[in-house]
């Protein structure tokens, strides 16, 4: 029980658990100072390429796994990409991509963009093979019907587990396009289209708000990426991890992605089971 007296001002930040305090925030810490330096250019223009965030090693093994996992050859639609394959609910099967979903970095920026306990929204592998047209222009967060300009609900990493060069499927983004109203993509915002050419291991971190999409491969070899979107937690995620995940796994996983997976609380109670904190459920 908590003895926390609740008054209207507090009720929507008040840490209702007893046992199960917020953990948000408590993983490694980044340098504050790069922290800011990174958000000033996506606050500006939306993105950024962090060059090199892991190893080239990582990617190779991440590649060697996801290509033992995926269950289809392609996607069902030209927005799954009718050339492209993606391994979805990877979590379930194995934690390989966990040290790039939780990478403090990321972290640290998310904590900058949404409030306390954001949750990851989901995780994919997407392969684009040879061929692959252009997947249809987007932006991630759109699926909240909320008028833009507004502030964005949904943040995502691109991780270049092959190199992205010009002509094998690099995501595309319009620079700025995080701040524009509710207009689609005109031939004149087309033409400010710039690719995000970046060598494996690195990182293209975007706002949800920002329009981007897949880019065609004209090579002879796939573009294989690893991506993550978050997204603010009192939103509903894209995936239901609770459903894909099992428990048994959850539990194997550290504190800040099991945080990310919904075991945690968005003050005062979302998130809650049978009116207690989820990992109540999870762990005893
Ligand atoms: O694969 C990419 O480069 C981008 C994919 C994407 O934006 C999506 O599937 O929502």
């Amino acid at each position: 029980m908590t003895d926390s007296i609740i008054t209207s001002e507090t009720i929507t930040t008040a840490d209702l658990a007893g046992r199960y305090k917020s953990t948000a925030g408590t993983q490694e810490g980044v340098d504050k100072a790069l922290i800011a330096e990174v958000m000033e250019q996506i606050n500006r223009d939306g993105y950024i390429i962090l060059e090199n965030l892991f190893a080239p090693e990582d990617m190779d093994a991440l590649k060697a796994d996801a290509l033992t996992r995926f269950k289809h050859k392609a996607g069902r639609n030209n927005f799954e990409g009718l050339a492209t394959q993606r391994l979805y609910s990877m979590m379930a099967e194995t934690d390989i991509a966990n040290p790039m979903v939780e990478h403090p970095l990321i972290m640290g920026l998310l904590d900058q963009i949404f409030e306390p306990n954001y949750l990851l929204s989901q995780l994919q592998v997407i392969n684009i093979h040879p061929n692959e047209a252009a997947q249809p222009l987007h932006y991630d967060d759109g699926f909240y019907p909320w008028p833009r300009p507004r502030r964005a609900l949904g943040a995502a990493t691109i991780i270049a587990v092959d190199d992205f060069t010009e002509d094998n499927g690099a995501t595309v983004l319009i620079p700025q396009s995080h701040n524009w109203g509710d207009h689609m993509p005109s031939d004149e915002d087309k033409a400010k289209l710039i690719k995000a050419v970046m060598p494996k291991g690195s990182v293209l971190f975007f706002l949800g708000t920002l329009w981007h999409g897949g880019g065609a491969n004209e090579s002879q070899a796939s573009r294989m990426c690893l991506t993550a979107q978050y997204c603010a937690p009192f939103c509903r995620t894209q995936e239901n991890f609770s459903l894909s995940i099992p428990k048994e796994r959850v539990k194997t996983f550290s504190e800040t992605i099991q945080r990310l997976l919904g075991y945690s609380i968005h003050p005062p109670f979302m998130g809650m089971v049978e009116g207690k904190h989820p990992k109540r459920v999870l762990l005893e």
